[in-house]
């Protein structure tokens, strides 16, 4: 399937201008999500959705020859409907945001293939609690299902012929750290430069 790569938001959080070119050990953030992408068996054709906050990583995907859809920027929801209709995205895609460096090629695979055995149109990726604690990393969004807390990790695999629908969703819960290290924060980055470096 296809991939779209979300990564035209504001940063503001972490404050150092745009946060998918913010380099992590001499790489860009946004490379080793790319990176993941294109080792993965599963994933197709690339895409990344930037938006006038994200100028300059416009500029670097496209001397990277990746191929960019330009967004409003104007909120993840409302421009990963326009870049689905952009592009013309009417089967299963995955989508994933551009902040979260330690996902892996295996791990990819991994969530495409639970996506072809379940029959849902959706599906999307949570870490427990626990191991965002484990990492040290704080989440933003924290969310009770069934007595457990479940954090969205940004994954998520989305039917573009149905996306301006409410599509049903297969929750995947994953005890993965690569999934918990999301860099919103200074303090995630920080954790994320230790993590890289082990
Ligand atoms: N195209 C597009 N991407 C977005 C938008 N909002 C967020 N993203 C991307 O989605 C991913 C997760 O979003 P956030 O962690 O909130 O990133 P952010 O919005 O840049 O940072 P904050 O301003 O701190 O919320 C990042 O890769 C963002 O670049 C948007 O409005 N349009
Ligand atoms: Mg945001």
């Amino acid at each position: 399937m296809d991939a779209l790569v979300m990564a035209g938001g504001p940063g503001n959080r972490l404050g150092k201008g745009e946060k998918p070119l913010i380099s992590l050990c001499g790489k860009p953030m946004i490379s080793y999500v790319l990176d993941a992408l294109h080792q993965s068996d599963g994933v197709d054709k690339i895409f990344v959705a930037t938006s006038p906050h994200t100028l300059e990583t416009r500029k670097y995907l496209e001397n990277m020859r990746i191929e960019v859809v330009e967004t409003k920027g104007i909120g993840y929801v409302s421009d990963l409907v326009e870049a689905t209709e952009i592009l013309g995205l009417r089967t299963p895609f995955l989508v994933v945001m551009s902040d979260l460096p330690l996902l892996s090629a295996k791990l990819i695979d991994e969530i495409i293939d639970v996506y072809w055995k379940i029959n849902k149109p959706a599906l999307s990726v949570y870490v427990p609690i626990s191991v965002c604690k484990d990492a040290s990393i704080r989440p933003s969004t924290v969310l009770n299902i069934d007595e457990e807390l479940i954090v969205p990790a940004g994954v998520n695999i989305l039917d573009g012929g149905l996306i301006k629908e409410g599509q049903e969703e297969h929750r995947l819960v994953l005890k993965y750290q690569e999934l918990a290290v999301n860099v919103n924060t200074i303090d995630d980055l920080r954790i994320c430069k230790q993590l890289l470096h082990l």
